[in-house]
């Protein structure tokens, strides 16, 4: 929406975020800490009235999950799909959005781009009235911790972490920026028979991009042929994104692209972390779909 370069767009940011101090980085708002840069209370109380169109392509994730990922795949995805032309792309995250960038997204042509890791009651209704299709990425709680963690100590607009134990906490009691891991994980758990709502994980996706690829242009009905998926595969591969950030991220490309990997927790948790984050999946998701389909045996034990 911001018709300024890229790179000048984040010296501004990152030269108003050397301003504040750790504490002043942070606001609540309805009891969720935001950044407050990024998303400042003007911006967050506009968000309701964005209006959302059946045709819009909704990508949406908790922190760290893979959503730079997603919006690799997607635009790939739509470059190669025959016939399409795209699209109106309100990213990063429409909770950025000023009220005046709302109306330019609202008087922005079909389709629309859009992003968010609002908490699904959170996400503006229309965009369930209209029947928006949402794609939502997840990831396994304990490396998308360790990610937030690295992503904290090197995000000028966020506060830097005191220290691993003390970040560990604050993801556990859900006092980050966005809110707690698991009651988003639960909200979004209850709208899994959606049909507009279609769920991959981070790990599934890193086991077997192609057929993720497959998976995600059908539920948005776009058709590609088995070369393209080749194709978005191998520009959406870690290493081929990581190069390129330079253009699509500015400075902030190696902070968005830190790692890539499935497992980095192994490298950060204590014996008591690893424990305490499998009793709190216990607690809150084990026995649901999402759980399963977390499959944290496999990824967190
Ligand atoms: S953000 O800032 O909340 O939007 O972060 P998000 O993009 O959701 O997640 C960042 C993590 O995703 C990793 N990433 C990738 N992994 C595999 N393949 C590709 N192409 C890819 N692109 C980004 C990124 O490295 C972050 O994970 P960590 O573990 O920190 O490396």
């Amino acid at each position: 929406m911001n018709s300024q370069p890229l790179h000048e767009q984040m010296a501004a940011m990152m030269k108003r975020a050397a301003e504040l101090s750790d504490e002043e980085k942070l606001h609540r708002y309805n009891g969720v800490l935001y950044p407050k840069l990024l998303c400042p209370e003007l911006h967050l109380k506009a968000l309701g009235d964005t209006k959302a169109r059946p045709d819009d392509i909704m990508l949406t994730a908790y922190p760290k999950c893979g959503f730079n990922w997603m919006v690799g795949v997607m635009k790939t995805i739509i470059a190669e799909a025959a016939g399409t032309k795209v699209v109106s792309e309100i990213l990063p995250l429409m909770e950025f959005l000023s009220p005046v960038d709302i109306k330019k997204f609202d008087e922005a042509p079909s389709p629309r781009l859009v992003g968010t890791h609002m908490h699904p009651d959170n996400i503006p209704v229309s965009f369930y009235t209209k029947k928006t299709k949402m794609l939502v990425i997840f990831r396994n709680p304990k490396d998308t911790l360790v990610s937030y963690y690295h992503f904290y100590n090197n995000n000028p607009v966020l506060p830097s972490a005191k220290s691993w134990d003390t970040f560990f906490s604050q993801f556990m009691s859900g006092n980050v920026s966005w809110g707690s891991y698991f009651d988003y994980a639960l909200a979004w758990e209850k709208k899994m028979d959606d049909p507009n709502v279609k769920i991959i994980t981070y790990e599934e996706l890193k086991q077997d991009p192609s057929q993720g690829i497959r998976d995600i242009s059908t539920f948005f009905g776009l058709t590609l042929t088995e070369d393209q998926v080749q194709r978005v595969a191998e520009g959406t591969s870690f290493d081929a994104m990581k190069k390129n950030s330079a253009k699509t991220h500015a400075t902030m490309g190696n902070v968005f692209f830190r790692k890539g990997t499935v497992g980095d927790w192994r490298s950060h948790f204590t014996p008591e972390q690893s424990q305490e984050m499998d009793d709190a999946f216990n607690k809150h998701l084990a026995g649901t779909r999402l759980g399963a389909k977390l499959n944290y045996q496999q990824y967190c034990q």
